[in-house]
């Protein structure tokens, strides 16, 4: 075997990321793209969207974590990241921008770009990655791939593309039938095109094998057996078992001081194939892998040969945005359910999820029962209480709140998003009527003739709280909402919180037909015959605004004298659904939810009806006097 330096038999490697705005079929490539490079048997049965391997992906249908995928074509190895596409998750796009020198931006050939496309290809040009455009899903019947073509170089004016990133590859393709064109007047029958494309534009990794080892940590994986795993590229020697490495504390790159950073013994490193990871004795610069060995390893920490430390710049890791209180389950039928409920075994699950979840951010507070939990959205925080109850967590989360922050001069600083909506013109009216008040101010509004209106506003992310519910009524379901973090600005003011009032059950015991049959004229229920309810849980919502405490568990009186038929067979609506995150946008203040793998109960703080009369009155009393 050739010693670092005379390191001669370097593969060709291609590493490339796919980026996109959600759902515009970045998962749906990497498939074909597999397919097409032969990993899979010819008669082999492979799932749909076959990175997508955590339940909750496969459950939604979409992409939480990035993954590393690789293929071979024409005896190169193109080393693939298959990107989320969810603006909650952008900070991990970021990072993994690191191990890649190319990426593939994909844009919906009807939608265009979007917020998302937006934020990640501005990353990717000032990281000077080269890109290579493809318009997808030409196959849509409202495709309109010439406008979205010319979508997509104004935003690389924009965004200050380089002259060489403008000449970029621009392919039409359709993730779904494995097809890529450079000319729309020849459809594609196969992605050889875009593998050319790949090959051809998007360089080589550059780092020397024959210098010192280095290597930048891009993201982080755990196994049971191993334990702490990072993953990035090498960009300088060789990645060996068995050699002695130092880990740097993050900091300023450059030389670092002599014995500065712990040492270690890389334990085993994997590259990857296929949907495989192959275990190997070394790495070379410029491929992508798994190292294990360090447990004090963390995402942005360089990993050097012990004499010569020198640092590379580390990553930024994004500000969280939103805050809930995770806290212990204290409703009547806390323990019923989970099988971790104690405060000790939600904290020590919290604080294990920071190994790898590095947006996020666990805090204690005055009460040893409660902690603050933050993150970048409703979605990030919204899978990790998903994940927690699946594995059997019982416990209640209160109403996100912003993460306020104080500007230069001491004012008050609030997070404000970017919200991009897809409406008929006729909600036109609706839709703006609700955003009003919630201080969302339009920014653009484009209208390209089909009927359907794209409005751009900026909204404090505040006055998204709640918001989707209404949207979705309002547009009968046909109009699409997206928002991503924008920045900090004022202070919005107060902001006006639910309209309606929901339904309070005001006993213990089993919900019954025909107490719902009388209700649900003037309210939505949330419940069903046959479930159990307690004292202060929220059962529907009020038609009106204001709450109203309800028994559900009352029978029909019994008399001597049968009734008309139709009292015996009361037709019940369908009751709401109601999600985690949908429960995340709906509760207010006083309210909670309660989280077990068995259910999502929505609540009140004060269960019992009594407290919650004699609080409303002493808040009166107060609001009178001043
Ligand atoms: N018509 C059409 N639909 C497609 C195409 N590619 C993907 N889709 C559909 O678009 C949806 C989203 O596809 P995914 O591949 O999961 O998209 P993604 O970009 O990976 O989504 P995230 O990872 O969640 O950001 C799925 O329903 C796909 O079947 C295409 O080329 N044509
Ligand atoms: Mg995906």
């Amino acid at each position: 075997m050739a010693d670092a330096g005379g390191w001669k038999d370097t593969v060709n490697i291609r590493n490339i990321a796919i980026i996109a705005h959600v759902d515009h079929g970045k998962t749906t490539l990497v498939d074909q793209m597999l397919r097409q490079a032969g990993v899979f048997r010819s008669n082999q049965l492979v799932e749909e969207r076959v990175m997508d391997s955590n339940p909750l992906e496969r459950e939604r249908g979409i992409t939480i974590l990035a993954k590393n995928t690789a293929v071979r074509w024409h005896g190169t190895k193109i080393n693939i990241v298959d990107t989320p596409g969810h603006a909650d998750f952008g900070g991990e796009v970021e990072r993994i921008l690191r191990m890649v020198d190319g990426v593939l931006i994909l844009v919906d050939a009807a939608e265009g770009p979007m917020p998302q496309t937006r934020f990640v290809t501005r990353k990717a040009l000032a990281l000077g990655l080269t890109p290579i455009v493809a318009i997808n899903k030409i196959d849509r019947g409202d495709a309109e791939p010439l406008r979205v073509h010319d979508e997509v170089l104004g935003l690389f004016i924009d965004l200050e593309a380089s002259h060489a990133q403008l000449d970029a590859a621009f392919l039409y393709t359709s993730s779904r039938h494995g097809t890529a064109t450079p000319e729309l007047e020849h459809p594609g029958t196969d992605l050889k095109p875009l593998f050319q494309a790949i090959l051809d534009r998007v360089p080589a990794p550059t780092g020397d094998p024959s210098g010192p080892f280095q290597m930048l940590i891009s993201t982080l994986d755990h196994s049971p057996f191993l334990g702490r795993l990072g993953i990035g590229r090498v960009e300088r020697g060789v990645a060996r078992v068995g050699e002695q490495v130092a880990v740097l504390p993050l900091g300023e790159p450059g030389l670092v001081e002599e014995g500065v950073g712990e040492e270690s013994r890389i334990t085993r490193l994997y590259t990857f194939d296929g949907l495989e990871r192959i275990e190997v004795q070394e790495v070379p610069a410029g491929d992508i892998c798994v190292v294990s060995g360090f447990d004090g390893i963390e995402i942005g920490k360089t990993l050097t040969h012990p004499d010569r430390r020198e640092r590379l710049a580390g990553i930024a890791v994004e500000e969280p945005t939103i805050s809930v209180d995770v806290i212990v389950n204290n409703s009547p039928f806390a323990g019923r359910e989970g099988k971790y409920v104690t405060s000790r075994q939600v904290k020590d699950r919290l604080y294990r999820e920071l190994e790898r979840n590095v947006a996020l951010r666990v805090e204690e507070t005055d009460s040893p029962d409660t902690h603050t939990v933050s993150g970048r959205g409703e979605l990030h925080l919204g899978i990790l209480m998903e994940t927690m109850r699946r594995e059997g967590y019982e416990f209640q989360v209160s109403r996100p709140r912003v993460i306020t922050k104080v500007g230069d001069t001491g004012e008050r600083l609030e997070p404000y998003e970017e919200l991009t909506i897809d409406v008929a013109e006729s909600y036109l009216g609706a839709v703006m009527e609700k955003l009003g008040p919630r201080r969302a101010e339009l920014a653009e509004m484009r209208n390209p003739g089909s009927g359907l209106v794209r409005l751009a506003f900026r909204i404090p992310s505040r006055g998204l709280f709640g918001y989707r519910s209404d949207f979705l009524t309002d547009t009968r379901g046909t109009g699409t909402m997206h928002h991503r973090f924008l920045d900090y600005g004022p202070w919005a003011g107060p902001l006006a919180g639910r309209k309606r009032g929901v339904l309070v059950a005001d006993r213990e015991g089993a919900v019954v037909a025909f107490a719902l049959g009388n209700l649900q004229e003037r309210a939505q229920m949330f419940v069903i015959p046959g479930e159990q309810v307690y004292e202060g849980m929220i059962v529907g919502e009020n038609s009106r605004p204001g709450d109203m405490d309800v028994n559900v568990t009352k029978e029909k009186k019994l008399t001597n004298m049968r009734t008309t038929a139709s009292d015996d067979n009361i037709q019940l609506e369908p009751p709401r659904e109601i999600t985690l995150e949908y429960g995340l946008e709906y509760i207010e203040e006083d309210e909670l939810i309660e989280v077990t793998p068995a259910n999502i109960r929505l609540r009140k703080r004060m269960l019992a009806a009594v407290d919650r009369k004699k609080a409303a009155r002493a808040a009166a009393r107060i609001a009178d006097a001043s």
